[in-house]
């Protein structure tokens, strides 16, 4: 098996850095050396790591599954073929993608209204997700939930989530039960930069450093909350800076890294099974679409968006790929030409499922 080298920065909090002092990465098919220096007055982590190739193409492979849904996704709502609403993670498939896959298969997710792209990282069946954007009996809901109701507990994901932030507690009563049963299971909990500004954060946090809890949260700062900047939303620069007021680390990464999360994840899960609680990890990332379908994105200008758009985690992937001569351009096609052949499989699946039958109405109807 070849090897490639990629590189990555990892900011530790500020006031909790003494007892963060990561360790190098143990992951079992990667090396990696740390270095620490400064930057603003802070100690950095400066980590070159080296991965096996199979496991860069899987995360391509899986991130371009991901954008290519999404996109046909936000077609499918402009025809009128899925109602509803929805929310593309366009441009944040490296955070869905690296974080889960440090993750054991018994492990929880939460997602959040956002979360086509953490689903499928975690394995969710894209037609069974399609179907159910399409409201067929053979989506992950029966039809009844949309793009922001889908849960397969077999594979720990316990949902996305109308609610911003309402996620959040729902991963501390899954660490919890993991805890009681000495279950070894963690949670990974995806939030955006708005949820945390939410009341059930910080109440969450709280809970679950006092209790030692297994719980990884995964910020996906994105740089708005629907038309709102970060900048005009927090005091603080970085949203991990909040972790040391509950007595626990945070990190900041680069959420288009699909490696550099993966790794913060991976250290972060193996504290929470060791029972030493959790860790906040912002992934600073871009929203390359629109908020959801509609939006004009008054809010910010388009030489912001090419600037982004220049930093695309998949390009970012691609040419590095490219670069280290693990992938050719064939390849590349014929990666992309299995990606896009998901996404229709999906959609035709979708197409032929049936509409619940009307007579079960108020089955899943609680009040
Ligand atoms: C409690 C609550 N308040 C407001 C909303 C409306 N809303 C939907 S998405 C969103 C922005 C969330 O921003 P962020 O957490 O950064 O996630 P992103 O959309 O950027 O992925 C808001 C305010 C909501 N769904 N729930
Ligand atoms: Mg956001």
């Amino acid at each position: 098996m070849g090897w490639t080298l990629t590189l990555c920065t990892t900011y530790d909090s500020t006031s909790v850095r003494d007892e963060t002092r990561w360790e190098n990465i143990r992951a079992p098919n990667s090396e990696s050396k740390t270095k620490e220096f400064r930057l603003q007055g802070r100690t950095c982590m400066y980590r070159k790591i080296r991965c096996a190739m199979q496991e860069l193409i899987d995360h391509y492979r899986t991130m371009l599954v991901i954008r290519f849904f999404e996109e046909e996704v936000e077609d499918l709502f402009s025809q009128g073929v899925v109602k509803g609403t929805t929310h593309p993670a366009i441009g944040q498939e490296a955070v869905a993608v690296g974080a889960c896959a440090a993750l054991r298969p018994g492990d929880y997710v939460t997602s959040t209204h956002r979360g086509h792209g953490h689903f499928l990282a975690r394995g969710g069946d894209p037609k069974r997700i399609m179907a159910e954007l399409f409201g067929k009996q053979s989506g992950y809901s029966g039809g009844r939930g949309g793009s922001q109701f889908m849960a397969d507990f077999s594979l720990g994901f316990l949902g996305g989530n109308g609610i911003t932030g309402g996620s959040i507690p729902v991963a501390t009563g899954a660490a919890l039960s993991a805890k009681l049963q000495a279950s070894e299971q963690i949670a990974l909990c995806f939030f955006g930069d708005g949820a945390a500004n939410q009341g059930t954060f910080h109440e969450s946090l709280n809970l679950v450093a006092i209790w030692k809890l297994p719980v990884v949260y995964v910020c996906e700062n994105n740089m708005y909350a629907m038309s709102m900047p970060v900048g005009d939303a927090f005091a603080v620069t970085d949203i991990a800076d909040r972790a040391a007021g509950y007595g626990f680390p945070g990190v900041v990464v680069d959420g288009n890294d699909p490696i550099a999360v993966q790794r913060a994840v991976e250290t972060a899960a193996e504290r929470a099974r060791q029972g030493e609680g959790a860790t906040l990890i912002e992934c600073k990332t871009y929203r390359l679409s629109g908020h959801s379908r509609g939006d004009q994105r008054h809010y910010r200008t388009r030489e912001e968006e090419a600037r982004a758009r220049a930093a695309d985690p998949i390009l970012r992937l691609r040419e590095m790929l490219s670069a280290d001569g693990t992938l050719s351009d064939e390849d590349d096609v014929s990666l992309k030409d299995e990606a896009r052949r998901v996404v229709s499989d999906a959609v035709t699946f979708a197409q032929e499922s049936e509409y619940p039958d009307p007579t079960t109405l108020e089955k899943g109807v609680f009040a």
